[in-house]
């Protein structure tokens, strides 16, 4: 049996690229990554997605905007924590990306996405992203460096 904790990841994306953000402290230190954090008690998924892009790079979203492109379950050998990620992804979005006491944002060309600095799981799911097809990708990691195995699926709808 596993105790679920639900977050949120969201990614900013142009034409030509996508916006990561080098996390600077806590969980997935020095990876970089899309943006977000832990849902709260009592508080709505996509509001904790837009809180937590505001909060850990200044950019603004409507929740109107965001779209679940993603469902992720991240498990651990001996650990009975399930981390649950919902991915969101938009195009539109106020503001300037600016660096916080969490985040150092970045805008990475598509083709030079930092896969190495990475978590490993995400060169797995990435390409379903980029080709704009919905997903669900479950790992089981032994530590945080190495899978044991996953499972993805492409999804028809969310
Ligand atoms: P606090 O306690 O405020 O520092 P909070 O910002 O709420 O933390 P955080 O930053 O620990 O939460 O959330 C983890 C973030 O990392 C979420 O956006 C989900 C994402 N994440 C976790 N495991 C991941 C993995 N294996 N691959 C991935 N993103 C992951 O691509
Ligand atoms: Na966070
Ligand atoms: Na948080």
């Amino acid at each position: 049996m596993y105790f679920k904790k639900l977050f949120t990841l969201v990614f900013i994306r142009n034409e030509t690229s996508i916006l990561l953000g080098l996390k600077k402290r806590g969980f997935g230190v020095n990876k970089w990554n899309g943006f977000g954090g832990k849902v709260e008690p009592n508080e709505q998924i996509i509001d904790a997605a837009v809180r937590e892009l505001e909060e850990e790079c200044c950019v603004i979203v409507k929740p109107t905007d965001l779209r679940n492109i993603g469902h992720l379950e991240f498990t651990f050998d001996g650990d009975n924590t399930l981390m649950e990620v919902r991915v969101y992804s938009t195009t539109t979005f106020s503001g300037v990306p600016k660096e916080t006491e969490e985040m150092q944002p970045k805008w990475y060309p598509y083709d030079q996405i930092p896969f190495d600095t990475m978590w490993p799981d995400d060169s797995y799911w990435f390409p379903y992203m980029l080709k704009e097809k919905l997903f669900y990708g479950r790992f089981h990691y032994l530590g945080f460096d190495k899978i044991l195995n996953y499972n993805i699926d492409e999804l028809q709808s969310m």
